[in-house]
């Protein structure tokens, strides 16, 4: 097994939406075991603790969108973050709700340009995320970070992105509530997209392993974020944005184990766990566990698999 370097970057992020808790996140995977469980499979951890906004203009939340200012003083400290961590190791982006990937997908893909590969990104969600401050509804800037770090339009006063993710490098998997808005976009773009029937019908081992051998064939970095909502809220109900009929916890563990195999991951997010939600710990520590399959905990040895 080769050793890694993880990361953690500790981002409360909690203002990509109206419902408060996302700030403890952080703190809940680390009491949860996140850097013993990562130690022991024999990778070195930093833990950077906890970052701040950088400076911003206050917010007034007179019109829609919702602390759109502070989101943006998170974005620039994130993007920042993300570039320097790209250069020591493999960074964990510990959430904070999912608007922290606005700032960790535009820096990770800014280090991908620098290195002269492709980003390609594994959306692993209910939500596709894609659309912008003009098309939400909710106001509520989580729901955008795919719009944002694929280029779309209309996120004014927000870091330039110099480096968009290209669509057809974007693959989505979970999908089970989007807004109309979202699924038109959606339609017309490249994005590859697996809603929950696919799974159910096809299983995940597919469809996620043609898109592992696209990365592979492109000598791509992969960007792997995990929203908690990816999960059905029987096992993983400290999230906000419950929707029912999510992963299994094996699924889960599925896509975690064969990312590991496929030794492609370059960095990673863990958003959207609310712990002021959670019941005994227990969405905490299955991230975890997610977390620590992705990077190589196992039962048994398995056969190589194509894409290494
Ligand atoms: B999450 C919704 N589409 O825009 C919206 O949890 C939900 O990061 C967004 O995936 C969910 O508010 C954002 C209704
Ligand atoms: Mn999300
Ligand atoms: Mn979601
Ligand atoms: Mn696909």
């Amino acid at each position: 097994m080769t050793s890694k370097t993880c990361i953690l970057i500790g981002a409360p992020v909690d203002s990509g939406k109206r419902r408060a808790g996302c700030l403890m996140g952080p703190d809940a995977y680390r009491t949860a075991g996140l850097g013993r469980a990562i130690e022991s499979l024999g990778h070195k951890v930093i833990d950077q603790g906890n970052l701040r906004p950088a400076t911003h203009e206050r917010d007034t939340n007179d019109g829609l969108v919702f602390a759109r200012n502070e989101t943006i003083g998170w974005t620039n400290r994130l993007i920042r973050a993300a570039e320097e961590a790209m250069t020591e190791g493999l960074p964990i982006f510990l959430g904070g709700d999912h608007s922290l990937s606005l700032g960790s997908v535009v820096g990770v893909a800014n280090h991908a340009a620098k290195e002269g590969r492709p980003q390609f990104v594994l959306w692993l969600d209910a939500h596709t995320d894609f659309h912008t401050p003009a098309t939400s509804d909710s106001g509520n800037l989580h729901g955008t970070p795919v719009g944002y770090f694929t280029g779309r339009p209309d996120f004014a006063g927000f870091p330039e992105v110099a480096n968009p993710v290209p669509q057809e490098n974007v693959c989505m998997i979970g999908l089970r509530s989007v807004d109309t808005p979202e699924r038109l976009a959606l339609e017309a773009s490249d994005i590859h997209r697996h809603d929950m029937r696919d799974i159910d019908e096809n299983g995940i081992a597919g469809p996620l392993s043609a898109f592992l051998q696209r990365v592979k064939d492109a000598n791509g970095m992969l960007h792997v974020s995990l929203d908690v909502d990816f999960l059905d809220p029987s096992v993983a109900p400290a999230v906000g944005t419950t929707v029912p009929g999510g992963a299994t916890v094996r699924e889960g563990h599925l896509v975690c184990e064969m990312l590991h195999d496929s030794g492609l991951m370059t960095s990673l997010d863990l958003v959207e766990l609310n712990p002021f939600l959670d019941e005994r710990g227990r969405t905490a520590h299955l991230m975890v566990d997610l977390c620590a399959s992705a990077l190589g905990r196992r039962v048994f040895d398995r056969p190589t698999r194509s894409y290494q």
